[in-house]
């Protein structure tokens, strides 16, 4: 446990540091593979599969046929789960779907801003330690209601699956009605997205977590495609005070930890006694968990601690200033206090909230903002997939009206031929 009283807010960003995550290091990795999809194309794309995945996929692209039969073997349990995490994801992409705007800004002189999807949009699904089936629907979903016409998806072929990506994620794919599925992974998969090849056209968009080399390919890749974000290990903080069940809390930590040995937990706490509490809890749900080894690397890395704070005035400020993807609020009146909350991924409020459920089925996104990130990224939602298009429009009277105004800034400008494609039309 680390007590925690800094002076300025710079030190509360340093109170614990991130997981060290060379991107710039993976860079000199990933750029020989894209270049090399860039000129080969989807020989390259199952090369590097063969290098990476230890398996080389029969074809690039995963027939139809074989997703709706991983579809029709899917555990049914499952299958509803993924339903009901669908149907709540959909109702708040829905709600939150941005609409049109037009301002007449003065009589006759129409500005519009008018939202349109992405045309072509490619999700990035990781193999990693777990088949995140959950992400398939955490990109789709919001694609799908934005209106985005073309959807492809990539996941990296499995060894155990004969070259094909994990059946679960097949499955879902087949429940959304996705037909574009590559079995490809990692950097070769975004530079297919990017660059497009004989099996799949280039992509304006690419989406979903990964691992260092998928963040090193989004970085490499960056202008030639818009890119959600470049994900990190992921984190979760917790503010808890003396109300909280440290039983909950412990689960919450295990919970984010079990996701990789560079995940962070971070507890927030003003009550010395919690604290203690949390501990003792953890040490028995750490030995009885599945991945208990993974969890342990994660909760004793330098990116994992326990900070006791003054008071919970403070416990906002060090969450703010840590910025985590995840931060949940167990405490009494937990709604004021994150309605204090300026920087995070996505806020989870009160003991009945865990990450877990935002994770699956909130009806909230899960792909956030790591690192810090979010202090001025947000986590995936419609908005990702979508476009504003000013569409403007005026009459004769409205561009009379204002005309001598532009030419006026024009000549400011000395740009004289802007100035007469306007008074042309004044003197018509
Ligand atoms: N917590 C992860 C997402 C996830 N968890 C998928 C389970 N499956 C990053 O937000
Ligand atoms: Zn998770």
């Amino acid at each position: 446990m680390r007590s925690l009283d800094p002076a300025s807010l710079d030190e509360y960003r340093h109170a614990v540091p991130r997981a060290e995550v060379d991107v710039e290091h993976a860079l000199n990795a990933v750029a020989p593979i894209c270049e090399d999809v860039r000129t080969r194309g989807s020989v390259a794309v199952l090369d590097a599969g063969e290098r990476f995945d230890a398996v080389r996929p029969e074809q690039l692209r995963v027939p139809v046929d074989t997703m709706a039969r991983a579809l029709e073997e899917l555990d049914p349990e499952i299958r509803a789960g993924l339903e009901e995490s669908v149907a709540r994801l959909r109702a708040t992409c829905e709600a939150e779907l941005e609409q049109t705007v037009v301002t007449e800004v003065a009589p006759g002189a129409r500005v519009e801003r008018r939202i349109v999807p992405m045309q072509r949009v490619g999700l990035y699904v990781p193999g990693g330690l777990a088949p995140l089936v959950s992400t398939v629907v955490m990109n789709a979903v919001p694609a799908q209601v934005a209106g985005v016409p073309g959807i492809a998806l990539a996941s990296p072929p499995q060894a155990e699956f004969g070259g094909l990506p994990h059946p679960t994620i097949l499955a879902a794919c087949a429940l959304l009605g996705i037909e574009e599925v590559y079995a490809a992974g990692g950097a070769q998969a975004l530079a297919m997205f990017a660059y497009g090849t004989e099996d799949c056209a280039a992509v304006n968009l690419i989406t979903g977590p990964g691992n260092i080399f998928v963040a090193a390919a989004k970085r490499y890749l960056q202008g030639t495609v818009a890119i959600d974000a470049e994900a990190g290990p992921t984190e979760i903080a917790i503010i808890a005070d003396d109300t909280a069940d440290p039983a909950y809390v412990a689960a919450d930590l295990v919970s984010q930890a079990e996701h990789d040995p560079l995940a962070a937990s971070v507890l927030i706490t003003d009550s010395e006694s919690l604290a203690d509490a949390v501990d003792a809890a953890l040490l028995d749900q750490v030995s009885a968990a599945k991945h208990a080894e993974r969890i342990r690397t994660s909760l004793g890395g330098r990116q994992s601690a326990t900070l006791l704070v003054r008071d919970l005035d403070q416990a906002v400020d060090v969450a703010n200033a840590y910025a985590a993807e995840h931060l949940e609020i167990q405490t009494r009146d937990a709604e004021t206090v994150s309605a204090r909350i300026v920087n995070a991924g996505a806020v989870f409020v009160g003991a009945f909230t865990p990450v877990s459920l935002g994770d699956y089925a909130a009806g909230s996104n899960h792909v956030l903002p790591t690192a810090g990130c979010a202090c001025h990224s947000s986590g995936l939602s419609v908005r990702a997939f979508c476009k504003n298009m000013h569409v403007v429009s005026y009459s004769a009277e409205a561009l009379d009206e204002v005309g001598r105004k532009v030419v006026a800034l024009a000549e400011a400008e000395d740009l004289p031929s802007h100035g007469a494609a306007v008074s042309i039309r004044l003197e018509r």
